[in-house]
């Protein structure tokens, strides 16, 4: 178990397993869903889980994909996310490969040196971007339902911030001239793609229950 429900609240109505294994995505998900009634589970508890493959189109059929199987896999109800960047400039590139977008295994960095080389020369106007996520919901069965989330913004000149992971040192916000790595992640969970479909997820979530 990777957390309890929170005490204030009626005791656990459900156990889900969070289907990522990125420990940056999986924390910004436990806040921001803090105060359900669940009992979440990591990852690392079912070690024979199998790494799903991403070779869907878009980010609610890899979201579903990952929730679907491992919920039939683990006999939980399993919620997965995928999630990414979309550069107008860039013809919506990385989309789907943005965890891969320098090659198979390549770091953050190394993908925000190939975004920043391939927007040189593109005036800060012409940079808009925005960041889309989609969480699934599954159980054994099959799945229960997708929802979506997005926040717009622009892509920086320079990486520029500590906070955060992936894009958030070149993800910047021209209402707070600064980019998610620098405001950090209280004003990101405030405002992410993340947060944005985990309401819609919490909303189902509650009606489910
Ligand atoms: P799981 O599949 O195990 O959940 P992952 O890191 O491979 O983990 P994705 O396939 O959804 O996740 O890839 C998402 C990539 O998109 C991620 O590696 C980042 O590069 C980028 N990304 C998504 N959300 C982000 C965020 O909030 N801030 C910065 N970058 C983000």
């Amino acid at each position: 178990m990777i957390r309890k429900a929170d005490a204030r609240v009626s005791s656990p109505v459900r156990q889900i397993l969070i289907g990522t294994r990125n420990i940056k995505k999986r924390e910004e998900i436990l806040e921001i869903l803090r105060e359900l009634p669940v009992e979440f589970l990591g990852l690392e508890r079912f070690p024979s889980l199998p790494e799903v493959l991403e070779d869907g189109h878009s980010f609610q059929e890899n979201a579903i994909k990952k929730a679907t199987t491992l919920a039939r896999l683990s006999g939980l109800w399993v919620m997965a996310e995928d999630s990414g960047l979309e550069v107008d400039a860039l013809g919506k590139e990385p989309g789907v490969f943005s965890a891969r977008y320098a090659g198979e295994g390549a770091t953050y960095e190394e993908n925000n040196s190939k975004l920043l080389k391939a927007l040189e020369g593109v005036p800060t106007p012409r940079r808009t971007a925005t960041f889309r996520c989609a969480v699934a919901l599954a159980r054994p069965e099959g799945l229960i339902f997708v929802v979506e989330g997005s926040c717009k913004g622009l892509i920086a000149q320079e990486p520029r911030g500590r906070h955060g992971f992936g894009y958030d040192p070149v993800f910047y916000l021209p209402e707070y001239k600064k980019t998610f790595a620098e405001l950090g992640p209280e004003i990101k969970n405030r405002l992410s793609h993340r947060t944005q479909a985990l309401k819609r997820f919490k909303e189902k979530l509650l009606e489910l229950f």
